[in-house]
C-alpha cells in the first residue's frame, strides 16, 4: 500500500510538473510572440540606434555564426574604463583567495555550481558606480545588444566570475558540460576575460552555428525550458570537433555569443579562470523563465531611455 501510495505521488508530481513547464513554454510564447516582446520591437523600430562599423561587425558576426571576439578597447574606447575593471577584479580576487584559503566558507556560490565563485550572485543592489555594470549600461554595449535583438533588451544578469581550477580527474558538470541556455533564444551574452586563458584554464567553448537559424540550430533544437544537455558523447558523435570554438585568447577579449547555442567552460585544471559577463534577453524571457540577477540602484532619471528599459 505504501509503495503504491509512494509511486501514486511520484506520478502526480511528474504529471504536475509536465503540467507546469507547458504552462511555462506557453507563456514564454505569449510574451514573445503577443506582449512584451511586440512592444520592445515596436520601441526599437522607434528608435534604431545607429551603430558604428565596430558595432555593425559585431552584430553581424553573431547573426552569421552565433559569435563575435575582439579587444575590449576596439568597443569601449575610454581607457579608464578598462583600468576600473582590472582595479575591481583586483579586489575580489584579493577576496576570493583570501577566502578560500580561509575554507572558503564566505564565497558567493550557487548549488550545483560551487566551481563558480561569484563577485554578485542574485538579490543585490548594483549602481553605475560599479564599472562593469556601467559598461555594459552604456550605449556602446547595449545599442548592439539592442540591434542583435531587435529589440530594446533586458539586462538581465551581470557578475564577475572566478572559476576554480578542478582537481585532475574530476568529471565535468552542469556549465562545464555542451548545453543551451534554456531561458531565451533573443539571448546576447558578453563575457570579457579578465587574466589571459589557456587550454587549461577552461576556456569558453562554443559550437559556431548552432545559435536559433544557423546551420546546427536543428541539433537538439532550442526549446522554453528544454532539456538542452545531450551527452557529451552524443554531442561529439554531431558535430565534429573541428566545428568547435575554444576561446583561448588573452586577457582584455570581449566575446559576444547567443548562448542558445551550444557552449560550455570554466573547466580548468591549473590557475583560475576570471572574467566578467553579462546577459541581454528579452523581456519575454525575464516575464516567464527568468529573474533579474539585480536591482537598479540608482535613480531611473539619470538613464537614457533604452537604458532605463533594460535595468527596469
Ligand atoms: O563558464 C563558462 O565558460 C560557460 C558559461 C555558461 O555556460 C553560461 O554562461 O551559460
Amino acid at each position: 500500500m505504501h509503495r503504491q501510495k509512494t509511486k501514486f505521488s511520484h506520478r502526480v508530481n511528474r504529471v504536475a510538473g509536465a503540467l507546469e513547464r507547458r504552462g511555462i513554454r506557453a507563456t514564454y510564447e505569449l510574451h514573445d510572440r503577443v506582449l512584451s516582446n511586440r512592444r520592445s520591437r515596436r520601441l526599437f523600430s522607434q528608435d534604431n540606434p545607429e551603430l558604428d562599423d565596430v558595432q555593425r561587425r559585431i552584430v553581424s558576426e553573431v547573426d552569421a555564426d552565433g559569435y563575435s571576439v575582439l579587444p575590449f578597447g576596439e568597443l569601449v574606447r575610454d581607457p579608464e574604463v578598462w583600468r576600473d575593471i582590472e582595479a575591481q577584479r583586483d579586489r575580489f580576487v584579493a577576496e576570493t583567495e583570501a577566502d578560500l584559503a580561509a575554507g572558503g566558507e564566505n564565497v558567493r556560490v550557487r548549488q550545483g555550481k560551487e566551481f563558480v565563485v561569484r563577485l554578485h550572485s542574485y538579490g543585490v543592489e548594483l549602481g553605475l558606480d560599479d564599472p562593469w555594470f556601467r559598461a555594459c549600461l552604456s550605449r556602446r554595449m547595449l545599442d548592439l545588444a539592442n540591434a542583435y535583438l531587435r529589440m530594446w533588451s533586458k539586462l538581465e544578469y551581470i557578475d564577475v566570475w572566478y572559476s576554480v581550477p578542478q582537481t585532475a580527474g574530476s568529471e565535468r558538470v552542469s556549465s562545464q558540460r555542451w548545453h543551451r541556455d534554456y531561458n531565451d533564444k533573443h539571448l546576447l551574452k558578453a563575457f570579457l576575460y579578465l587574466v589571459d586563458v589557456d587550454e587549461e584554464m577552461g576556456p569558453f567553448q562554443y559550437v559556431p552555428g548552432s545559435q536559433p537559424g544557423g546551420p546546427y540550430a536543428d541539433a537538439w533544437p532550442w526549446s522554453p525550458l528544454g532539456q538542452n544537455y545531450p551527452t557529451e558523447e552524443e554531442l561529439e558523435q554531431r558535430i565534429p570537433g573541428s566545428a568547435v570554438h575554444a576561446f583561448v585568447a588573452p586577457k582584455g577579449t570581449l566575446i559576444f555569443c547567443n548562448t542558445a547555442g551550444f557552449h560550455r567552460g570554466g573547466f580548468g585544471t591549473t590557475d583560475p579562470r576570471v572574467l566578467a559577463t553579462v546577459t541581454y534577453s528579452s523581456p519575454a524571457s525575464l516575464a516567464s523563465l527568468t529573474e533579474r540577477s539585480y536591482e537598479f540602484a540608482g535613480s531611473l532619471e539619470e538613464l537614457d531611455a533604452p537604458a532605463r528599459f533594460a535595468v527596469s
